[in-house]
């Protein structure tokens, strides 16, 4: 996501960062890229001009002439600007009201309803542990109702049994009722989309809220669908007024712009992102941290939390403890391994890192041998208990004859050995709360994945 507007933003930021100082039509002609590179990520075209009109009168003058490094102002003016569109931080679920509390979804056919009704159901047991059940009101596409139920079983939610031929309005009344019989927290109901907007679908919607008193109407929009998307937020939230939205495939959203467009026109919160088709590719929607990501400062706390969902609990425990006293070992390196390897090798870590565009460049040009978590894999799991909890002890001779029970050359594990020594250093400053340097990866540290 937004990794064409980085690339832009990255290369203009580095022209303005030559010059000594900014006069008034540098900042016009850095603004005109500004605006040309939000376009190119599908930002609407007023959007656009509201946003570098709003830039401007910062950039111009003072704050930007008689600063010492005028690149990195704008980065912090664009940066602000983002935030404040996109909205401070991640918006939680709303379960203010008597239990069972609902939750609407509502959006185009297509647009990942059911896909997400799933999702945040999962969500909702998992995070909350709140007991929650699902319900199509979907009784116009054929099989839409034996899809959620399908979806459903397959997770482990309760689905409201399907009765043929009821109608969306009876199918509520009978689910607020058995949510009181089964004792379900929540419920999630999947309404029925239509291929576009028409009155049917909002009166629909518009009744069922009636019945149901949700805490959540939420927005299902398809980011692919760009400036439609927004378009559809803007026509659904003055219809049956939204409460957020959840723009599904952003995984194949390489712009991203809709996201920044439907918040500045609807001023409704994206809640949260779908990723992927599986029922875990759900992510929390953290706008502070995604306008970091726009301009390429990275995305260390997305890396770490997505680094953690896959660890399980002790593990994560043991890792903190560790890190508080200042002890990383072997076997804190090796699961760290394994995360990568989980989270989609080298490229899935890096592109969460810092300076995104750039990092990809420079994996692009070198060669980065992406066996070498699995070689480094090995090279661990020949050490001895003691080598992994104190590496300082590994003597030539140990290397020796770890390199043999690991099959690999020598200079592997004298590598190996400087990686840890690097990362340790890095684990230590960040514990000591110590912000990683932005930017491209340090060559020192490149040389060392090679
Ligand atoms: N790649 C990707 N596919 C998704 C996502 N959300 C939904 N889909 C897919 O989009 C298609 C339509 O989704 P569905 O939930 O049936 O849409 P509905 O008609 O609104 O209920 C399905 O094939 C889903 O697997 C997402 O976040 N990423
Ligand atoms: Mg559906």
């Amino acid at each position: 996501m937004f990794e064409n507007l980085t690339n832009k933003l990255e290369n203009i930021f580095s022209n303005l960062k030559k010059a000594p100082s900014l006069n008034e039509e540098q900042v016009d002609s850095g603004l005109k890229e500004i605006r040309q590179a939000l376009l190119e990520a599908d930002v609407s075209l007023p959007f656009a001009k509201d946003f570098i009109q709003n830039i401007k009168p910062k950039a111009i003058g003072q704050e930007i002439i008689r600063s010492t490094s005028p690149g990195q102002m704008i980065v912090k003016i664009v940066n602000d600007e983002l935030i404040k569109v996109l909205g401070v931080k991640n918006q939680e679920l709303n379960f203010n009201a008597v239990p069972p509390v609902s939750l609407l979804l509502v959006g185009l056919q297509g647009s990942g309803k059911t896909t997400t009704a799933t999702k945040l159901a999962k969500h909702i047991e998992k995070k909350f542990k709140k007991k929650t059940m699902l319900v199509s009101l979907d009784v116009y596409r054929p099989a839409a109702q034996e899809q959620l139920k399908i979806l459903a079983e397959k997770n482990n939610i309760v689905n409201l049994p399907i009765v043929e031929k009821q109608l969306p309005l009876d199918i509520t009344k009978r689910a607020l009722g058995a949510a009181n019989l089964n004792g379900s927290d929540v419920i999630i109901f999947d309404t029925a989309g239509r291929t576009q907007i028409d009155l049917n679908m909002m009166t629909e919607i518009k009744q069922i809220k009636e019945l149901t008193k949700p805490t959540e109407t939420i927005l299902v929009a398809d980011s692919l669908t760009g400036q439609i998307a927004v378009n559809i937020a803007k026509e659904f939230d003055s219809a049956v007024d939204i409460s957020g939205i959840i723009l599904t495939r952003v995984d194949g959203d390489g712009r991203g712009g809709a996201a920044l467009s439907m918040k500045g026109v609807t001023g409704k919160p994206i809640k949260y992102i779908g990723v992927g088709e599986k029922v875990e590719d759900l992510e929390a929607f953290h706008p502070d941290r995604i306008a970091n990501r726009i301009l390429g400062m990275g995305d260390i706390v997305s890396l770490v939390e997505k680094a953690s969902q896959d660890l399980d609990e002790e593990k994560i425990k043991k890792t903190e403890d560790e890190l508080k006293q200042g002890a990383f070992t072997m076997n804190s390196y090796l699961d760290q391994l394994r995360q990568m390897k989980k989270m989609g090798g080298m490229e899935g870590v890096m592109s969460m890192m810092p300076g995104v565009s750039k990092v990809k460049e420079q994996m692009k040009n070198s060669s980065i041998d992406e066996d070498f978590l699995t070689a480094n894999e090995a090279i661990i799991l020949s050490m001895t208990k003691k080598e992994r909890e104190n590496p300082k002890i590994i003597s030539g001779s140990r290397r020796k004859r770890i390199s043999e029970g690991a099959g690999v050359d020598v200079s592997k594990i004298n590598k190996l050995l400087k990686q840890f020594k690097m990362m340790s250093d890095m684990m230590k400053k960040v514990s000591k709360g110590k912000k990683i340097p932005s930017g491209a990866i340090p060559d020192e540290i490149l040389n060392q994945l090679k």
